[in-house]
């Protein structure tokens, strides 16, 4: 069975680091990638992690995650809260499936308090920063271990 996570994330993400980086911070998408390496390797998992700007490029991500991955941690960006689309191709997966927003999403404007990935989440982070890849990697490899 493969032990691969894929980290997916969507649009506008390719500028993190660059982009507000009051609210995202000043970590980039490497920066982050490193690190949930770093933690899949302690694990025994391996990562893999991708962005794009693109909605239909990210559900054939999770289509194609249906062969080769473990588990999903997505960050689905700005189509959280607008794609139906992104949700039914999560519902197709059949692993753990983690949420992750670097901001603190319901602190901010309204139309980010709702996701539609959420329904099909089995763990949703916010706010914690770029951290929130971290945490989410290493309750991956709790759920992946049964535990
Ligand atoms: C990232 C985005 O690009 C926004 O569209 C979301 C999310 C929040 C984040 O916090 O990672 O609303």
């Amino acid at each position: 069975m493969t032990r691969t996570i894929h980290i997916l994330n969507g649009p506008n993400l390719n500028l993190l680091g660059k982009r507000q980086p009051e609210i995202y911070g000043r970590d980039t998408l490497d920066d982050v990638a490193a690190a949930c390496a770093a933690i899949a390797q302690e694990a025994g998992l391996e990562s893999v992690l991708r962005q794009s700007n693109w909605e239909g490029q990210i559900i054939d991500w999770i289509h194609e995650a249906r062969e080769t991955a473990a588990g999903i941690i997505i960050n689905p960006a700005a189509l959280t809260h607008t794609s139906v689309a992104v949700f039914d191709a999560l519902m197709t997966f059949e692993g753990p499936v983690i949420e992750v927003h670097i901001s603190q999403v319901h602190k901010r404007e309204a139309f980010r308090h709702h996701s539609y990935v959420s329904a099909r989440a089995d763990a949703v982070l916010a706010g914690f920063g770029v951290h929130g890849y971290a945490l989410a990697m290493r309750h991956m490899a709790l759920l992946l271990a049964g535990k």
